[in-house]
């Protein structure tokens, strides 16, 4: 019997064990020694190439593929960062258009978390039967972000959902209420996430230690359950990073007189010229300024 190196994806972590998803089904695995030296700390959506261990119902992580993207949480301090999950394709930020209505600076929010590690993120209107969707679609159009339309109760804008989250790796997030469940749901029966992201406040200073969780689709793909997305990473943007993480505002970045404008009150700022002149909207330089004095003022400790 032939026995070589399996590939596999690895979906949640339990301590020293992992369990990974393999076209043979799902596996336990450890880290061996040589693989626990040389390689970083494995996290969920790594991609692993197994090997059984002698005599054992457990199997050996041999190899960590190269990741595509890495989802990283600060740690502390200034202890530096902690790996949450490798090669995530993309973050769906979910709004509805009423009931709850969209917080703009919330939503905004989420997108520089996942513009800040590197991962293509869209928008899912949800509710479009409650509200008109176009001012809404509109902002984040103009933004620079692909806009998803959707209605769980009539299914309008449902395939095409379902379509870009199917055969890839994705975070669906967004404020409670949204709907994020309700749109799950209607991908896959059953499907949940444990955690939406709760209000800032809610969880500031809190303990947050439950670990993400990939979930196979049944059409194909993965999605990502990471309770508390709202807080991860955003600590480790550099102030001077932070208009790089609004993508309609990077081709203005350098033209500032100062090199070190902040775009809050310099004179001769491109990026609120471009404010004025209508190339970017108000209402996002204002998401811009409010994440700026977060990161510019102490950062609180929550873990
Ligand atoms: N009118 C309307 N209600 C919706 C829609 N999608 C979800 N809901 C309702 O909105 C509420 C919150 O939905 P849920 O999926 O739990 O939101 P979550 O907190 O983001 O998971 C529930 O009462 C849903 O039935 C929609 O497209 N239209
Ligand atoms: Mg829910
Ligand atoms: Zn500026």
């Amino acid at each position: 019997m032939v026995s070589g190196p399996v590939r596999g994806v690895v979906l949640e972590r339990d301590g020293a064990v992992y369990r990974v998803a393999t076209d043979a089904g799902e596996r336990r695995a450890v880290l061996r020694g040589k693989t626990k030296r040389d390689t970083p700390k494995v996290v969920v959506g790594d991609e692993v190439s197994l090997e059984p261990e002698a005599g054992g119902e457990l199997y050996g992580i041999t190899a960590v593929g190269e990741r595509r993207t890495l989802l990283e949480r600060r740690v502390p301090e200034g202890r530096g960062t902690r790996p949450v999950a490798a090669n995530i394709d993309e973050v769906f930020v979910v709004t509805s258009t009423a009931d709850p209505p969209p917080i703009l600076q919330l939503l905004d929010r989420l997108l520089v978390v996942a513009e800040a590690n590197g991962i293509p993120a869209a928008v899912v209107v949800n509710k479009i039967d409650l509200a008109d969707p176009d001012p809404l679609t509109d902002r984040f159009r103009r933004a620079g972000y692909t806009v998803f339309r959707t209605c769980t109760r009539t299914g309008e804008g449902m395939p095409e959902f379902i379509a870009a989250l199917t055969g890839h790796t994705a975070v669906v997030t967004g404020p409670s209420g949204a709907g994020k469940s309700s749109l799950l749901n209607a991908v896959q029966p059953g499907l949940s996430l444990r955690v939406g992201a709760v209000s800032e406040k809610l969880r500031r200073g809190k303990h947050t230690t439950v670990g993400a969780v990939m979930i196979p689709l049944e059409r194909g793909g993965f999605l990502v359950d990471t309770p508390g997305f709202s807080e991860v990473g955003l600590w480790g943007i550099e102030p001077r990073e932070l208009a790089s993480c609004f993508p309609e505002m990077r081709r203005f970045i350098g033209e500032c007189r100062y090199p070190d404008c902040r775009h809050v009150s310099e004179p001769k700022c491109a990026i609120q010229a471009a404010v004025a002149a209508g190339d970017v909207a108000a209402d996002r330089l204002d998401s811009y300024r409010v994440l700026l004095t977060e990161l510019e003022s102490e950062p609180e400790e929550w873990e």
